[in-house]
């Protein structure tokens, strides 16, 4: 196993590598040109001179997370065809410098959903919160409005360039069905795939989140029927998954425990994250300890463990504890213990 942390750059968190370096285990750094705009090529020197910059404290830069897909690919609009050019050359371009794994997500508009940021919590801390009850009763404007007016520092994938343009892009989604993002993902792949497959790169496609559908978007990386329909389009190995606890567990119908055995050969990257669900489809992110929630974090480690795991992992988003002021679920404390306790489980079922 190797254990990773997201960053998200020098100016661009509150977090520094410094730091970082000082959580035991760590060896690798997750990273992206966050200021990058979706479709943009990442040119080679930008490539060279960021991963340089992280690798200069002696981490490692194999995974990116993400290089975001454009909204015209997953519309399947006539100009994708630009942008699937790009992609290939992003793809080509971080080969270059050694990266092995690109996560990436083909969810509509939105990357992943929340309602409250700080959802205060009992202990004093405060943590992602998605409150079902609230999305049914907003619309997609409104949402945006509440959770971009409560922190200066954006969630990943809710850029704003994108968010500005959220009538426009709802309305080309009207008529967009399951079926047609299946197709559309399907002949992205088709054209990205022999690409990555030539430079041993991984494309390791992030599941939504939440996994069902919100505001009428149709989301189609929801469960294990999605895993294996992935699967089927196509054989080539780098045809792969972001394993997500956090996004996944959100539908209790998804066994984390079975799915993560299961799909592990497949899934070169965990995100490994707890949520407790309540009744109404509500969930809140706790610290990553089992009993804190409803996902048996305990339990997906062990299978990992179990089939000595090669990939990358990282703990996923943390509560904001101990008065840090950190980008919404990424904070230094949280996520520091998450990986003590992550590092702790594997090391007690590695030799069971
Ligand atoms: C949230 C993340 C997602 C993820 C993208 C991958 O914290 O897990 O934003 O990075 O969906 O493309």
């Amino acid at each position: 196993m190797n254990m990773t942390f997201r960053w998200y750059g020098k100016d661009n968190d509150s977090v520094s590598l410094k730091e970082v370096k000082q959580i035991p285990g760590v060896k690798g750094i997750v990273w992206a040109l966050h200021k990058k705009g979706v479709g943009e090529i990442w040119n080679r020197d930008e490539v060279e001179s960021y991963t340089y910059y992280i690798q200069s404290y002696g981490f490692h830069t194999d995974v990116v997370e993400s290089v975001n897909v454009h909204e015209s690919i997953k519309l399947g609009l006539p100009d994708r065809s630009v942008f699937i050019e790009n992609y290939k050359k992003t793809i080509e371009n971080l080969a270059n410098v050694g990266v092995k794994v690109i996560c990436y997500n083909f969810m509509p508009i939105f990357d992943w959903t929340r309602t409250d940021l700080y959802h205060p919590m009992q202990d004093g801390s405060t943590a992602l919160f998605y409150n079902h009850e609230i999305i049914n009763s907003m619309n997609p404007d409104e949402l945006v409005k509440r959770v971009t007016t409560s922190s200066d520092l954006t969630l990943p994938g809710w850029e704003p360039e994108k968010i500005n343009r959220i009538k426009e892009l709802f309305k080309k989604y009207e008529n967009i069905s399951e079926e047609d993002m299946w197709a559309n993902l399907g002949y992205f792949l088709s054209e990205i795939l022999p690409v990555a497959e030539k430079h041993n790169i991984k494309m390791a496609i992030h599941p939504d989140d939440p996994p069902w559908k919100i505001f009428g978007l149709p989301k189609i990386i929801i469960n294990e029927e999605s895993i294996k329909r992935l699967l089927k389009i196509s054989d080539s190995p780098s045809n792969c998954i972001t394993f997500c606890t956090g996004s996944l567990g959100a539908n209790s119908n998804n066994d984390m425990v079975k799915l993560s055995a299961k799909y592990a050969k497949h899934s070169p990257f965990f995100h490994i994250r707890n949520i407790k669900k309540y009744d109404n489809g509500s969930f809140i992110e706790t610290s990553h300890y089992t009993q804190d929630g409803s996902i048996e974090i305990d339990g997906v480690v062990k299978e990992l463990a179990k089939q000595d795991y090669a990939g990358y992992i990282r703990p996923d988003h943390g509560r904001h504890i101990w008065n840090e002021e950190p980008r919404p679920g990424y904070g230094l404390y949280d996520r520091g213990l998450g990986i003590m306790y992550l590092l702790g489980l594997w090391d007690a079922f590695k030799y069971v």
